[in-house]
């Protein structure tokens, strides 16, 4: 194949590609969010991957964020009272759109907070 033709196939493969939001995951485990500080880009589509490895439960609880940020409606029913529940060994995935801000999350189950099980989301 001569370099050009080479070249057009790649672009032609990598737009389509270019056009899906970024995903980004968040692991949930006994008691920590990684990364602890989430980093997105203010008015950019987003999938959020919330991975829960632990055998129980946690939440992604962030009511000031969900509040500023436009949920997609097939997403929109994960998200309740500004929580996420994630049961153990599952995984959760939203698709939104963050405004600039900076939000505090916790997990809401009991005590996990106060073991360390909290963060911040950063929309720049
Ligand atoms: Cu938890």
């Amino acid at each position: 194949m001569r370099p050009l033709s080479a070249l057009l196939v790649i672009v032609a493969i990598a737009s389509p590609l270019a056009a899906q939001p970024a995903t980004r995951v968040v692991e949930m485990s006994n008691f920590k969010f990684a990364p602890a500080q989430l980093e997105l880009r203010a008015n950019t589509p987003v999938v959020l991957q919330l991975r829960n490895d632990s055998s129980g439960g946690h939440s992604l609880t962030a009511p000031e964020f969900f509040a500023a940020s436009r949920v997609d409606p097939g997403s929109a029913r994960y998200v309740q009272a500004g929580r996420v529940e994630v049961p153990g060994h599952q995984a959760v995935t939203l698709s939104l759109t963050p405004a600039a801000g900076q939000y505090p999350l916790k997990c809401s189950h009991t005590l996990h907070s106060v073991f360390g099980m909290k963060g911040i989301i950063v929309v720049r």
